[in-house]
């Protein structure tokens, strides 16, 4: 398959899912962090396309942020939600220049961080507000989202915040001999040990750009040891066909996917990227009527229309970043 025909897909995939579930901005069903990473799916495709029809999208999006929860998120009781949208965002700010992604994803970064970081069990930031659970699903999309903004401000304050909550992650909640990474460590110290596709996921996205930030070496060994883990003991080398029954579950894979693609390029590692077109072509093919995609990647998507939006985004963002 050329490079213009996975664009192609790319394309063709995220206009029947905006077709089933987006209007005025909105996609049906999604709840903030869902909408969070929906809008991450866009910047990625924005990311391998270069398509600026995609700009009109965007300002589509933050329109509804405005309308649906203003420019202060802090209602949100969710520390990792917010982080989500801040990388969204900080992402569509870098690709439009458009300040004001810039500016809203500035403050409510600022204000979480404020809030979530603490010096219990070493440092670290809390996933929700409650301050009962340090996880992976906060800290690493904190280092994110910590290193877009340092990149778009040019603040290396905001390089230390990415370093310390990675740091944390390492110490805490990361296996280096085999790439796994932990899910949380509750203020007693206990550890549940649960892998995802989504933190092995934001664990590679941030160790990347600390790797290009400092050029110390340890960051590309840990990004390297986190997708080892998670293509060959987490699947295989198989179809990611899974994640399902499951609230949020569904739309991990999604998340793992945009840091596949990201790793298989800065690393110079095109196995990895392999492995990832390998699943597009298998979600690809068993695409229902409507070009909807379920999130258990090797299963035909059946002819129904109460497909939740989140979970039918993961296979998307997976055909998007197959791009490479
Ligand atoms: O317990 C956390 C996390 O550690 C675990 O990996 C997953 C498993 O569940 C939550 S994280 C998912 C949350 C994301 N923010 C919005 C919330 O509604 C959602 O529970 O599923």
């Amino acid at each position: 398959m050329t490079r213009e025909e996975r664009i192609a897909r790319a394309k063709t995939a995220v206009a029947d899912h905006k077709a089933a579930y987006y209007k005025n901005g909105e996609y049906r069903g999604a709840d903030f962090w869902d909408f969070a990473e929906i809008f991450e799916i866009i910047d990625d495709l924005y990311e391998v396309t270069g398509d600026k029809a995609l700009f009109e999208q965007f300002e589509e999006m933050y329109g509804f942020i405005q309308r649906s929860y203003t420019d202060d998120w802090e209602k949100n009781p969710f520390n990792d939600d917010i982080m989500w949208l801040v990388i969204a965002l900080t992402r569509a700010y870098l690709f439009t220049g458009e300040r004001k992604y810039l500016d809203t994803a500035k403050f409510n970064f600022d204000k979480t961080y404020a809030r979530a970081w603490s010096d219990d069990l070493g440092g670290g930031l809390f996933w929700r507000i409650e301050n009962e659970t340090k996880n992976t699903c906060v800290n690493c999309p904190g280092a994110v989202a910590a290193s877009y903004l340092a990149e778009a401000t040019g603040d290396g304050g905001y390089w230390d915040k990415a370093a310390a909550c990675h740091a944390w992650t390492v110490d805490h909640l990361f296996e280096p001999e085999t790439g796994k990474v932990y899910d949380a460590m509750r203020v007693d110290g206990r550890v549940s040990k649960w892998s995802s596709t989504y933190n092995q996921g934001t664990f590679i996205g941030s160790s990347l750009a600390l790797w290009r930030h400092t050029g110390e070496g340890k960051y590309l060994r840990y990004a390297r040891a986190a997708m080892k883990y998670t293509m060959e003991d987490m699947y295989d080398l198989g179809v990611m066909d899974n994640e399902e029954p499951g609230n949020d579950l569904p739309g991990f894979k999604g998340i793992l996917a945009r840091y596949v693609r990201r790793f298989a390029e800065e690393a110079g590692e095109p196995e990895a990227l392999a492995w990832l077109r390998m699943n597009a072509d298998i979600a690809y093919r068993n695409r229902n009527e409507k070009g909807i995609m379920w999130t258990q990647l090797g299963h035909r998507t059946e002819e129904k229309d109460d497909y939740d939006v989140f979970a039918v985004s993961a296979a998307v963002s997976v055909v998007v970043n197959a791009v490479g």
